[in-house]
């Protein structure tokens, strides 16, 4: 299952093109199409197995269009894509998790995306404390995001409850 999530993550969000896919251009791909796709570099998915990890995935990573006919990621993108997610007013605050090296830059930059098209934020405390283990000891940052709503920042919330944001200027942040 893991393993499976991370190859669907790999090709749905960064490197289509290895498989042949295209994305169209909210990230959507036809199943069926990525079915034979990964059949064909040596990495067969079943159907059954497709719509378990899309459905019991521990961070709802994929989903299925109305007809399950497609798939896409739910965010994390590198690859230029348009989610069409409508502008949400966030909580009050929200958290990033990060690691201590970068905290230097942070304070000085804010949060940037980086490779990916948007600031990732949590509403929950632990859940960034999760995405900061990835890279170390966490530290979490608290977001201001009832300032940033204030200043005219917009936020959008992915279809897996990700806060998602151009970017976090240093001022809005602890
Ligand atoms: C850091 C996973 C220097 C930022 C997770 C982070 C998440 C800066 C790294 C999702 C910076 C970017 C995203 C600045 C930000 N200077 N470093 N100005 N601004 N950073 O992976 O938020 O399991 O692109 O703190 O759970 O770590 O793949 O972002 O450490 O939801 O589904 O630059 O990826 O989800 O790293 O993680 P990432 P992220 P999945």
């Amino acid at each position: 299952m893991v393993r499976v999530s991370k190859y669907l993550a790999k090709h749905l969000r960064h490197r289509p093109e290895r498989l042949g896919l295209a994305l169209d251009e909210a990230g959507w791909v036809d199943v069926d199409e990525l079915l034979a796709a990964c059949a064909s570099h040596q990495f067969p998915i079943t159907r059954a197995d497709l719509d378990h990890v899309v459905a019991a995935n521990d961070k709802q990573r994929f989903a299925f269009d109305a007809q399950r006919r497609r798939i896409r990621a739910n965010q994390g993108h590198t690859v230029d894509v348009e989610l069409d997610l409508p502008v949400t007013t966030p909580p009050d605050v929200l958290f990033h998790g990060t690691v201590d090296r970068f905290l230097a830059d942070i304070r000085r930059d804010g949060l940037r995306p980086m490779d990916r098209h948007d600031v990732h934020l949590s509403a929950d405390e632990h859940t960034a404390r999760r995405v900061g283990a990835r890279r170390g000891r966490p530290v979490v940052l608290t977001v201001d995001a009832a300032a940033m709503v204030a200043a005219g920042h917009t936020f959008r919330v992915s279809a897996n409850q990700v806060w998602l944001v151009s970017a976090v200027p240093p001022e809005f942040l602890r």
